[in-house]
């Protein structure tokens, strides 16, 4: 058996966050560890279907998620989030909701200029030319973790790279 834990996924629109997820997922998965994976976008769709994305919605949305995440822990499971999450002060309270070593947060970190090149979706395109507001990066903040508990750069190392450096961490949280 192993305990519960979040490694929360915290970085810009086309970061690499939900590619992280879902391979973390996989390989952790592989290991007979029991996940969760709760994606920002997915999660809008639903549960948090009435929130947009001004400060006050996006912190109401990582309170309920925050919150989701801690039902998930208390019934053992690695629950893997990943969402924007752009403020520290948000992260922080989500962080105190959790028991030392429990909360992991993970800074998936990606220049703004590759990830407006990646562009996956073409939103960049669109925020910069204004048609959507408060977009991440260009018209809404972004605070850079300072006490991260891991950071991946994703325009600098591969995927299993950066699945093997959250795993270490990880198993040595859940597996007394
Ligand atoms: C940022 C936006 C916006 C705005 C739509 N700003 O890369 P994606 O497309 O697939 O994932 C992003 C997702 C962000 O939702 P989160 O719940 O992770 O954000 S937060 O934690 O800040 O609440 C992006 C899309 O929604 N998207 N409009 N204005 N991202």
């Amino acid at each position: 058996g192993h305990k519960g834990a979040v490694v929360w996924l915290t970085g810009l629109s086309g970061s690499g966050k939900s590619t992280m997820a879902v391979e973390l997922e996989w390989h952790l998965y592989r290991q007979g560890i029991h996940t969760y994976l709760l994606d920002g976008d997915n999660v809008r769709l639903g549960l948090n279907q009435d929130l947009g994305f001004s400060l006050r919605d996006r912190e109401e949305n990582i309170r309920r998620v925050g919150h989701l995440a801690q039902l998930f822990v208390d019934a053992g499971m690695v629950v893997i989030v990943a969402m924007i999450s752009p403020l520290r002060k948000d992260r922080e309270w989500v962080r105190s909701l959790f028991a030392q070593g429990e909360f992991i947060e993970t800074f998936i970190d990606c220049p703004l200029d590759i990830c407006i090149e990646r562009d996956p979706k073409g939103l960049y395109k669109k925020a910069l030319a204004g048609s959507i507001p408060d977009f991440t990066g260009i018209s809404s903040p972004y605070e850079h973790p300072i006490h991260a508990d891991l950071t991946i750069r994703t325009h600098q190392v591969s995927i299993s790279e950066a699945v093997s450096t959250i795993e270490t961490h990880l198993v040595a949280q859940i597996i007394p």
